[in-house]
């Protein structure tokens, strides 16, 4: 049996040009400012602000409406602690051996290595899962395996949008992508059609936060018009 389509009236508002301009120019202004930030402060954020991140990047689109994420948010010091260590471990690992010369030489205006001390200071983390395939109860109460599209893609999409509700709620963020990162499923109890994606810490930075000098391509550079 297939679902078959249902149509409502589109709800759109549109804007005057003189205001597309103002806000498409506010929030890329806005958006030139967010940076990647690996010092934080331990100081408590509005849990609203956290909530709401997560509610605006459940609104993005995804492969056949299937919204094949979970965002699993973490306060709890000690379980926090344990992401550290496990996340450090297999940083540890990988910078000291898994890694190739030339992904090290790629990282290095980075200034990263194998500590991550963020992982416990910042006040939450947010884990992204992505649902690899759904598991949906049948009438017998069996669990059925359901194919998910574009899962990848729909939670970086996903991604984008919390990361951009975060710093407009003036919160900063890493995008941490510790690698293998499966311990996560086991240290937050996730079923097995969930693959960790990224690990963002949130939060406020340290006073005495620092950032590589690095800068973003030009316009010119990623954009091509053909008219
Ligand atoms: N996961 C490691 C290494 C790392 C990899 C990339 I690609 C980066 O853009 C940054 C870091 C780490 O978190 O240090």
């Amino acid at each position: 049996m297939h679902d078959e389509a249902v149509f409502t009236p589109l709800t759109f508002e549109r804007l005057l040009p003189q205001e597309q301009l103002a806000q498409s120019r506010a929030f890329l202004s806005r958006m030139r400012t967010r940076r990647s930030v690996r010092q934080f402060s331990t100081e408590p954020v509005a849990f609203e602000l956290i909530e709401n991140a997560v509610a605006t990047a459940a609104t993005a689109p995804s492969g056949a409406n299937q919204q094949p994420w979970t965002f699993v948010v973490v306060a709890d010091a000690e379980l926090k602690r344990q992401i550290r260590a496990a996340a450090e471990a297999e940083e540890r690992e990988s910078y000291e051996r898994r890694m190739s010369e030339e992904w090290k030489a790629a990282l290095a205006p980075l200034g990263t290595d194998w500590h991550k001390p963020h992982l416990e200071d910042a006040p939450y983390l947010i884990v992204v899962f992505q649902q690899v395939y759904g598991l949906e109860m049948d009438a017998d109460g069996v669990a059925r395996k359901v194919k998910h599209y574009y899962t990848t893609e729909s939670v970086g999409i996903a991604v984008g949008l919390l990361l951009a509700s975060l710093h407009l709620a003036g919160l900063a963020t890493l995008t941490h992508t510790p690698s293998p990162m499966s311990f996560l499923s086991d240290l937050l109890g996730r079923p097995p059609n969930e693959r960790a994606y990224v690990v963002i810490p949130v939060g406020y930075p340290a006073a005495d936060a620092q950032v590589p000098t690095i800068t973003k391509k030009p316009l010119r550079d990623v954009l091509i018009v053909q008219r």
